[in-house]
């Protein structure tokens, strides 16, 4: 098993997008977890690389052939996650804030929050206070899920918190955020619910959250 989940972290670290589609393949075809091919080789090849990227090795480029490796794995796993038979266990609308285009982790919570149930409207990223507002309004949300990677960007998640109040929903709707720089602290400090530190644990506390 570890044979095939360092062998996709490697690929994704190179960048090697038909090489990690392949590997994805087989590890399926042997019966391993699709969560275990996300987490335990996907997400530490894209890691991995994120060190690279903060250390100077690597440049941009190299990061987007990653991207699109990463995301070449992400899709062969959809069919294996989903779970068909399920009822709505609530709305979320889901973005990257303003100013911020990093949408790798988002996409893998929207992927972990519809395969287990929740619906899910995908705002894109750099989504204004005002739009998750009025998509939240349009789709009658239970949950705002904002996600942002930037230290500069955080600062623009309480805009989202201060224009829902303004609208007059902020009991309607509970607000979940996250992304690297994000710590429960944080979403405390700000007025936010919901923090989650992964796509695992995004779905544990989506689901605390329509609790509330
Ligand atoms: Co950028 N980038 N980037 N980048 N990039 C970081 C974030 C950085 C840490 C790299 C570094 O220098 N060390 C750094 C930020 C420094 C800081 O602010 N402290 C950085 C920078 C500086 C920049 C630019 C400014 C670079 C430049 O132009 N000079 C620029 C900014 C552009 C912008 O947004 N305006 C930029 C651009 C890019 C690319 C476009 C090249 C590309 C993004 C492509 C894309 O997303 N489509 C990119 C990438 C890929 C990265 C790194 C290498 C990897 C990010 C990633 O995808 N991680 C990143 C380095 C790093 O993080 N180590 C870096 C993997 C992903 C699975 O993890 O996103 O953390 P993550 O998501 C996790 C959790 O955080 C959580 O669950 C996810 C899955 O488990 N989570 C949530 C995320 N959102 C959540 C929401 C939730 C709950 C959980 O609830 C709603």
């Amino acid at each position: 098993m570890e044979g095939y989940l360092g062998t996709i972290s490697r690929a994704v670290e190179r960048g090697d997008d038909k090489q990690v589609i392949k590997i994805v393949k087989e590890a399926l075809s042997t019966s391993m977890s699709p969560s275990d091919i996300l987490e335990r080789g996907l997400v530490p090849g894209i890691q991995a690389l994120g060190k690279l990227f903060k250390d100077g090795e690597v440049y941009l480029p190299e990061v987007l052939l990653s991207c699109r490796a990463m995301d070449g794995g992400v899709e062969q796993l959809k069919p294996y996650l989903a779970d068909t038979d399920m009822h709505n266990k609530g709305t979320v609308v889901l973005g990257t804030v303003e100013g911020d285009l990093h949408d790798i982790g988002k996409n893998l919570v929207r992927l972990m929050l519809e395969c287990n149930g929740f619906s899910v409207k995908d705002l894109g990223v750099d989504v204004s206070a005002d739009s998750f507002v009025s998509m939240a309004r349009e789709h009658s949300a239970d949950i705002i899920g904002i996600s942002a990677l930037l230290t500069l960007t955080m600062t623009s998640m309480p805009k989202v918190i201060k224009a829902l109040e303004q609208a007059g929903m902020r009991q309607k709707v509970r607000i979940m955020i996250g992304g690297a720089p994000i710590t429960r602290e944080f979403a405390d400090d700000i007025g936010a619910e919901g923090f989650a530190e992964d796509c695992m644990s995004a779905v544990d506390e989506a689901t605390r959250l329509m609790r509330l």
